[in-house]
């Protein structure tokens, strides 16, 4: 992949008039100030993951297979076109991780933590750097908003998110009876690349955990 071009201006590079300049000095400095550009926003810089550490004993898929059109809440590009589960109503930006699992009655919480230690929750589902925790299901039927499914999605609303380590934890909060392990993929987007992995739960509480640095 190849990073866009950055167009920097080094201000420091042009020379202030001595304090002794006469009229025609700060006459140029003014005439270059008013043809000078307006200042533009900071070109997006390309997001790329690095130092990834991959959950414990977890299958990365190395190569998209395209198994025919986007299937919703399945945390799967199934069409593999880099962006998950998407014509769904899920948000989806330069980061996204989504989790899904078949076993109706478990509860799984994904739980995303930025590099400044921030993390959404149901109560606060916005972090300050802008993770939105967009589902978090099950829940109760009149507050559901995952179609029924097993499914959590959190992501990144902006373009430039910050810079640093990420950690991202799948966690069985309650199995419900549900048959054990239980078997949960998880998929990340970070910039052009998609991650998928198959993880498996095998008690309350068991989690597995994904980091890497942006
Ligand atoms: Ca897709
Ligand atoms: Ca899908
Ligand atoms: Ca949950």
């Amino acid at each position: 992949m190849r990073a866009p071009a950055r167009r920097v201006t080094d201000l420091s590079r042009l020379s202030r008039p001595a304090s002794g300049a006469g009229v025609g000095g700060w006459g140029l400095l003014l005439a270059l100030s008013a043809c000078a550009p307006p200042p533009k926003a900071p070109p997006t810089s390309a997001v790329a993951a690095t130092k990834i550490d991959a959950p414990e004993g977890a299958v990365l898929a190395a190569a998209c297979t395209p198994t025919g059109p986007e299937l919703c809440f399945n945390a799967v590009d199934d069409n593999c076109n880099g962006v998950i589960d998407e014509g769904c109503g899920v948000g989806t930006g330069v980061l996204q991780f989504t989790i899904a699992w078949a076993e109706s009655a478990a509860d799984v919480d994904l739980v995303v933590t930025d590099p400044s230690g921030a993390r959404p929750t149901r109560d606060h589902p916005v972090t300050s750097s802008g993770l939105r925790l967009d589902r978090d299901c099950p829940r109760p039927k009149e507050t559901e908003t995952c179609g029924g499914q097993n499914t959590e999605n959190v992501y990144f609303e902006g373009l430039e998110p910050p810079r640093g380590r990420y950690k991202v934890d799948v966690r069985l909060e309650e199995p419900y009876g549900a048959r054990l392990p239980l078997s949960v993929q998880l998929s990340a987007r970070i910039g052009a690349h998609t991650y998928t992995w198959e993880l498996a739960l095998k008690e309350k509480d068991d989690h597995k955990t994904f980091e890497f640095t942006l």
